[in-house]
């Protein structure tokens, strides 16, 4: 039994955080058993890599959603994506790192640079990691992780940019993924794959949470998204309780 540590489910969302809304996705495609455990303030020492999600397996903690994904792949003979060609695995790796290592960080505008966004979205986070701590406590110990999330961006470049400059960046990836998607149910044709759980994962993050932005317009009015999230939902995770009241444990 996989114990997956993640957050729990929120805005109809089986998580809020992409890799690990990602990594479960994966894991119910390749019908893994797990139980999924979503208490974040102890989570926050147990990460092996300091971020959610990971993995407890065979005894051992493993953080990194790509890196348990591959780890899983070989240890369980699950290939998601069987039947793909070399040029079909490279163009759904080049996806899954846009979506991961760059268009992620639209998810960090949206949620950690509009005023009224963040307003929400840190009494959200402040439940997780600081459940019953009193806002006058938790108040200036979530703003100093909105300051760091803030630091991650301008590390990784895209927080040196303007609004418009950022739109502009997270909007051509989505036009690019939906350009490939194009009328096909799955990106690699009739069936899913890792690419689908990656975007599935990506694209709900930012058309379900009420955060509005011209970035969530945007991709709202991309109509192949937004079935294709749709799709997903229905397939993998059919009737499944994701609502916050599923939290703590729940065994597939
Ligand atoms: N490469 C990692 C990224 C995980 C990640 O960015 N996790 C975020 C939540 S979506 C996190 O834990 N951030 C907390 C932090 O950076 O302090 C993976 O795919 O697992």
């Amino acid at each position: 039994m996989i114990t997956l540590y993640t957050t729990f489910p929120q805005w109809g969302l089986p998580s809020f955080s992409p890799a690990c809304m990602k990594l479960e996705t994966w894991l119910r495609m390749a019908k893994l058993p797990y139980q999924r455990v979503s208490q974040l303030h102890l989570h926050v020492e147990k990460a092996p890599k300091g971020k959610i999600p990971f993995i407890e397996y065979q005894g051992k903690l493993i953080g990194d959603s790509t890196l348990i994904i591959e780890m899983l792949r070989e240890k369980e003979e699950i290939d998601l994506d069987q039947g793909l060609t070399s040029s079909e695995r490279g163009i759904s790796l080049a996806f899954r790192r846009m979506l991961k290592e760059n268009t992620y960080w639209g998810l960090g505008e949206i949620r950690y640079n509009v005023a009224g966004n963040w307003q929400v979205y840190r009494e959200v986070l402040a439940g997780l990691i600081y459940p019953g701590v009193p806002a006058t406590e938790w108040q200036p110990l979530i703003e100093k992780l909105g300051r760091r999330i803030r630091s991650q961006m301008y590390g990784h470049g895209i927080g040196r940019h303007s609004s418009s400059e950022i739109y502009q960046i997270i909007t051509a990836d989505f036009q690019a993924l939906s350009a490939f998607l194009a009328d096909k149910p799955f990106f690699m044709g009739e069936r899913p794959t890792t690419l689908d759980a990656t975007a599935y994962a990506f694209i709900g993050n930012f058309i379900k949470p009420p955060l509005p932005s011209p970035i969530v317009d945007y991709v709202l009015q991309l109509d192949n998204l937004c079935q294709h999230y749709e799709r997903m939902r229905q397939e993998i995770f059919g009737a499944s309780e994701l609502s916050p009241s599923s939290n703590r444990v729940v065994c597939l």
